[in-house]
């Protein structure tokens, strides 16, 4: 494999207007968010669900990639395709979630490290021979009273950089997400002051461990007052501070940067894309994309509901979203 193989598929994954899907959520959160709606918490109603967004149709054209969970990976649609030859049918790279999960950080109450280098060079080549070309590992950041510690900060960065170098050794894109939460009451400003520092973190341990930076996306959180803040910034100010702290801390090299939605609202993540690539295009010199789970499945898993009856209408709220992000990118966004 070489360095022009992950290149390629990294400046595929962001070109035009397009960007990824986030369908890797664990069976732990994938079954927490089907028992709001009173769906079954089964191996079949999971591979229903993901049926229905691989099959949406439409859903290439707006979305170049999509992130899948293990299981998933390793599911079949209702003719018989695995889920990831279902993907490249309809022109979208398949990805798969390679990281096992935040678990407590010994010694740091509040705080966790992400897990799952042990065994991830043989994983990696598994995943790659069942189609995947690129894959996404999340290091978890939360914002409170002395959080987030150095400690937390350094073993996530480390973690991050040691998954991706492992990625590009087997020819598989690193998605690099370290995630500052946007649960608590804390401003928009001490979000911007711990994303930034996360971001450089994160980017010392990628260039110590050798991380090409060209072969590689960032998938970080937009710059946000927390969920519970007394002020809620405007989208113009969040737009201004999340590309600013960008600027600061992501490398020109960098192909592209692919955000999370973290718990906004499906329109309000994407007014947020929007304004950024409104007003700061010129200033980027990376591509400003996304990569939503939540801010894209959620309209859809809300009208499916579990029932069969319910596939196209949900399908179609599936896409409406991903091309409403679509339209974000390009600045062309408008909530209808
Ligand atoms: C932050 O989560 C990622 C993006 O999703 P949102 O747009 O909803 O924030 C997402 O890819 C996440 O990593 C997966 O949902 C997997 O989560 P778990 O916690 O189940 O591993």
């Amino acid at each position: 494999m070489t360095a022009q193989t992950l290149i390629d598929t990294a400046r595929t994954l962001v070109a035009g207007d397009k960007g990824l899907l986030a369908m890797d959520e664990s069976n732990a959160t994938c079954n927490k968010r089907f028992a709001t709606l009173g769906i079954p918490q089964t191996e079949a109603a999971r591979r229903d669900w993901r049926e229905l967004i691989v099959t949406a149709p439409g859903l290439g054209d707006s979305i170049s990639g999509a992130i899948l969970f293990d299981e998933t990976i390793r599911q079949k649609t209702n003719a018989g395709k695995p889920f990831a030859k279902a993907l490249e049918g309809v022109g979208i790279i398949p990805g798969i979630k390679v990281d096992t999960g935040a678990k407590p950080l010994a010694g740091h109450p509040g705080e966790t490290v992400t897990e799952g280098l042990d065994g991830l060079r043989e994983r990696l080549a598994e995943y790659a021979g069942m189609g995947a070309r690129f894959a996404k590992w999340r290091g978890v950041i939360a914002i409170g009273d002395g959080l987030p510690t150095r400690a937390c900060v350094r073993v996530n960065a480390h973690a991050l950089a040691r998954y991706a170098a492992l990625c590009q050794e087997a020819g598989l894109v690193p998605i690099v997400e370290p995630e500052v939460l946007m649960d608590g009451g804390h401003s928009l400003a001490r979000c911007a002051e711990v994303t930034e520092e996360v971001l450089h973190k994160t980017f010392a341990e990628l260039r110590a461990q050798g991380v090409l930076l060209e072969g590689m996306l960032l998938k970080p959180n937009m710059v946000l007052p927390g969920q519970k803040a007394a002020v809620q910034d405007s989208v113009e100010a969040v737009a201004e501070a999340t590309v600013n702290c960008l600027l600061r801390t992501v490398p020109a090299a960098v192909p592209g940067v692919a955000f999370l939605s973290g718990g906004q609202s499906a329109q309000l993540a994407s007014a947020r894309l929007n304004e950024m690539n409104i007003r700061f295009k010129s200033r980027m010199p990376w591509a400003l994309a996304f990569s939503f789970s939540r801010a894209v499945q959620q309209p859809a898993l809300d009208a499916w509901k579990g029932d069969a009856a319910n596939v196209s209408v949900a399908q179609q709220a599936l896409v409406l979203r991903t091309r409403a992000n679509q339209a974000a990118r390009r600045g062309d966004y408008k909530e209808a």
